[in-house]
Formats: structure tokens, sequence, C-alpha cells
């Protein structure tokens, strides 16, 4: 059974593949030929989930999903949020963004933050929005080598190192994208 993941990121698809259960297989936007970069014109996660995942049912007709994740700061009213990626500009350059951050909390202490990733599956005719949260602070240095984004500065609750110092085993056991992986999996064993 084949579902199709809106995005051109193949690291995204081939991780989730060794997810899924054997006789669900995913297939990239590029897998069915479509090269279109779908704009991300959403002002929430949920409706850039949204708009990825009905342009590919609207052309293709096909069992499918997407998601959009970020980094959403309480003290910037849920800034950087859709806009995580390209936040200091188009260039998307994450030192850049990192500084934005900065500057725009003005050194408040313990600034409160949190990753969200939402996913929206269209889905033998229906369709379903989940997410995946996790709530921690932002430090004002960069620590660790591990993951990517913000992760040098973000610390998530509990902790006391960033996810950048945590690595991938540990983040990816408590990140927003496991807990919402871990329902899109949920929804996708009706397929089994
Ligand atoms: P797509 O092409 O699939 O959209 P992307 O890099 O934009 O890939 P996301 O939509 O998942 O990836 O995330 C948007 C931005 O949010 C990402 O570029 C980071 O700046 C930030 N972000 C999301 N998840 C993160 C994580 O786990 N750790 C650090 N930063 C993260």
């Amino acid at each position: 059974m084949k579902i199709i993941f809106a995005t051109h990121n193949h690291n995204k698809v081939k991780e989730l593949n060794q997810l899924v259960p054997k006789p669900i297989s995913l297939l990239s936007l590029d897998d069915i030929n479509c090269t279109k970069e779908i704009e991300e014109t959403g002002s929430t996660l949920e409706e850039n989930a949204k708009i990825k995942a009905d342009y590919v049912l609207k052309k293709y007709g096909l069992n499918c999903f997407s998601d959009d994740s970020g980094l959403e700061v309480d003290a910037l009213q849920g800034a950087p949020g859709v806009f995580s990626a390209r936040y200091a500009g188009p260039e998307k350059n994450n030192d850049a963004n990192i500084e934005k951050i900065w500057e725009e909390l003005g050194g408040i202490l313990n600034p409160k933050a949190c990753f969200r990733s939402v996913f929206h599956l269209n889905l033998n005719g229906k369709s379903y929005s989940f997410e995946g949260r996790v709530d921690g602070k932002l430090i004002y240095e960069k620590r660790g080598s591990g993951g990517f984004g913000y992760d040098p500065i973000f610390i998530p609750e509990g902790f006391e190192k960033t996810f950048a110092e945590l690595g991938d085993e540990v983040k990816n056991k408590i990140s927003h994208r496991a807990k919402a992986t871990m329902l899109l999996l949920e929804h996708l064993t009706v397929l089994l």
C-alpha cells in the first residue's frame, strides 16, 4: 500500500519509511514526478500542512500526508512559527535566525518556547490533523553539535542540556516530530 508524503525532502521520507510497517511504503513528491514547490502560504503550521496535502489529493487523488514544524516563543507571541526556516530572511540562514531571536528577546530571563510539528493526513476520503509538541526554554549561547536549526539554544523541560547536546537518540524519543510521527503511524495502521 503506497501513500504520498508531500515533501521534496528525501531525508524525511527515508526516515519515516523506516518506521512504517512493511506493507506500507511512502513515496515523495519526486517519486510521483511532482516537481512543483508547493508554496507554504498559510499563517499557521496546520494550514501549511493542509495546503501541501490537499494539493496532492486534488491533483493526483491519492492518499497523502504532509508536515510542517517550527519553534514558537511565548515572549514573541508565537514567532517565528511558520517563519522558522526563514526568520532572518529568504536565505534560510540558521545562525542569522538565532541571532534575530536573541535580539528580539532583549535578554529576558528563561524565555519559554516550544517546538510544534503538525501533520495533515488525507486518507480514504477523510482528513485528519494532529500535532506533537515539546515545551522548553531558550538560552543565550549555542551549546552542542547535534540536531539542526534552533536545537543548540533549546532546552526541553525536564533536562539541563540543549537538543543539540542531547543528541539524536534522546531527541528522537521526546521531540515534537517524534510525537507527531507516532500519531501518524497509528492512523496509518488502518491501511494494513
Ligand atoms: P521542508 O522542506 O519539509 O518544509 P524544513 O527544513 O522547512 O523542511 P520543517 O518545516 O520541519 O523543515 O521546519 C521548519 C524550520 O523549523 C526548520 O528549518 C528549523 O529552523 C525549525 N525546526 C523545525 N524542527 C526543528 C527541530 O527539531 N530542531 C530545530 N529546529 C527545528
